[in-house]
C-alpha cells in the first residue's frame, strides 16, 4: 500500500478542501429542520390521515414541523397512501415495518428516525386534540420541562363518552402504573405527550417496548425522574376505522408491569416461557395418564403422545402470549412448529443427560431432576428465540 498520495492526487485533495470552504452549506442552505416532528402509529387508519394532516397543518401553522407515520403493514393501503401524500407535502414520512407488530416499538422507532430536538406521540384516529401542540412545544421550550402529557384526568381533561365498563378499567390500570411510574403523574398511560428529545433518547435503551402503553414506558425507563406537566383535554370518539383494542391489550399490559416491577430480576419473557412450561407438565401427565388407563396404549406409546401433545400446546401457547409481538401465521407457523419439536428434542436430551449426570454424582435425585429442567427450559428458550421466533 502506497504512504503518502502521488503530487497530482495531493493537489486534487486539496483543491476540493478549498472548494468546500468557498462552497455554501449544503445543509445550511435547506428548508428549516423541523423543531418538532409528531411520531403517529398506524393500522389500518387510511381514512383518517388526510383529515388528520389538514388539522396538524391549521394547528401548527408557525412551527416548523414534520410527521412520521409508523405503519405496521396495514391491510388497508395506509402506508402508499402516506407516501402518496408525502410525494405533495415534505413534511410527512412514512416508515413501514413488515411483519412486525406493536404500538410502543412503533413509537420508538419512530423517535429514533427523527432528529428534532422535541418528539410528540399522538394517534391517528382524531381522539387526541392536535390543538394542544403549540402549548405542549411552548412549555417544552421554557427549559423547565422535559415531558408535556395530554391528561384526561388532570382538572379539566376527560375520558368523553366512554362506557362505564371502559372508564373503570381505564381506572384500575391507571392506578396500577401509579406503582411503576416515578412521577406523580394522573395520566400515565395517555396516548398523547411530547418530550424532549434527550430524555427520550436517556430512556430508550431500558424500554420494554411491550404493548400499548409506551408512555408508562418512558416513565418507567428513564434513568431519573422526568419533569412532567399534564395539559387537560377531553378524549374524542374515533372519527374512522376500527380500535385495535382487544382483550389481549389487558395481558400486554400486565406484561409491561412485571418487566418493570422483576424484569432486573428475570426476563419477563422467560418467565412466561418457564410458566408455560409449568402449563406443558400438566397437559403431558393428564395425556399420559389418559393414554394408559383410558385408552390401554403403550407406556412408549402413551409417553410419546403425550410429549408431542406438550410440545405443540407448548409452541402454540408461546406464540399467543410470550411471543405476541412476533406470532407466526400460515407457513411460517408450520415451520416454526417444526423448529419447536426439533430444539425441544435436544432439549430433551439435554435435560436428561444433565439430570443422569447429577445424580451419579451422588446427589440428590431431586436435585438432579432440577438441574435437568434448568438446563433443558434454558436451551428451549434460548434456541426457540433464535430459530423459532425471531427469524427477521
Ligand atoms: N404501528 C402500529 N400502530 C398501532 C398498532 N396498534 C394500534 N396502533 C395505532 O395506535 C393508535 C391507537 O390505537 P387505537 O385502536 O386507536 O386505541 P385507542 O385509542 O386506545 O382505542 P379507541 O378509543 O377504541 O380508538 C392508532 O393510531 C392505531 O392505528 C400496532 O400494532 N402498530
Ligand atoms: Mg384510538
Amino acid at each position: 500500500m502506497p504512504s503518502r498520495i502521488s503530487l497530482a492526487g495531493e493537489r486534487n485533495v486539496a483543491a476540493g478542501i478549498a472548494a468546500l470552504d468557498r462552497s455554501p452549506d449544503p445543509v445550511a442552505h435547506s428548508v428549516a429542520a423541523p423543531a418538532v416532528t409528531i411520531v403517529i402509529p398506524t393500522l389500518n387508519e387510511r381514512d383518517n390521515i388526510e383529515p388528520l394532516l389538514a388539522r396538524l397543518s391549521d394547528a401548527l401553522a408557525d412551527i416548523a414541523w414534520e410527521v412520521i407515520f409508523v405503519d405496521d403493514d396495514s391491510q388497508d393501503g395506509t402506508a402508499p397512501h402516506v407516501r402518496a401524500l408525502a410525494r405533495r407535502e415534505p413534511r410527512v414520512r412514512c416508515l413501514q415495518r413488515i411483519g412486525r407488530r406493536g404500538l410502543a416499538t412503533a413509537c420508538m422507532e419512530g423517535v429514533l428516525a427523527s432528529a428534532s430536538p422535541y418528539v410528540a406521540v399522538m394517534d391517528a384516529d382524531l381522539q387526541h386534540d392536535e390543538r394542544l401542540l403549540p402549548r405542549m412545544l411552548d412549555q417544552l421550550e421554557g427549559g423547565e420541562i422535559d415531558l408535556v402529557v395530554a391528561s384526561r384526568y388532570a382538572a379539566g381533561g376527560s375520558i368523553g363518552d366512554w362506557s362505564s365498563g371502559r372508564a373503570r378499567i381505564s381506572g384500575i390500570a391507571t392506578r396500577l402504573a401509579r406503582i411503576v411510574c416515578k412521577s406523580d403523574i394522573k395520566d400515565p398511560l395517555s396516548g398523547f405527550f411530547m418530550c424532549r428529545r434527550e430524555a427520550f433518547e436517556r430512556a430508550i435503551r431500558r424500554m420494554s417496548g411491550q404493548g400499548f402503553k409506551v408512555l408508562l414506558d418512558l416513565l418507567a425507563s428513564s434513568p431519573e425522574p422526568l419533569r412532567v406537566r399534564e395539559l387537560p383535554y377531553e378524549f374524542q370518539e374515533r372519527q374512522h376505522g376500527e380500535s385495535k383494542l382487544d382483550t389481549l391489550i389487558a395481558w400486554e399490559y400486565g406484561l409491561l408491569l412485571a418487566d418493570k416491577l422483576i424484569g432486573h430480576l428475570v426476563p419477563v419473557r422467560f418467565a412466561l416461557f418457564g410458566l408455560i412450561g409449568g402449563v406443558g407438565l400438566v397437559i403431558h401427565l393428564a395425556v399420559l395418564w389418559g393414554s394408559l388407563d383410558l385408552l390401554a396404549l403403550e407406556f412408549g406409546a402413551a409417553q410419546a403422545a403425550a410429549t408431542v401433545t406438550a410440545m405443540t400446546s407448548n409452541f402454540f401457547l408461546n406464540n399467543q402470549f410470550t411471543y405476541r409481538d412476533q406470532r407466526l401465521h400460515g407457513l411460517q407457523l408450520l415451520r416454526g412448529l417444526a423448529t419447536f419439536y426439533l430444539i425441544c428434542g435436544v432439549g430433551a436430551v439435554a435435560n436428561v443427560g444433565v439430570a443422569s449426570y447429577v445424580f451419579t454424582s451422588h446427589h440428590a435425585w431431586w436435585m438432579a431432576g432440577v438441574a435437568g429442567v434448568i438446563v433443558g427450559s434454558v436451551w428451549n428458550f434460548a434456541m426457540s428465540s433464535v430459530f423459532t421466533w425471531n427469524r427477521r
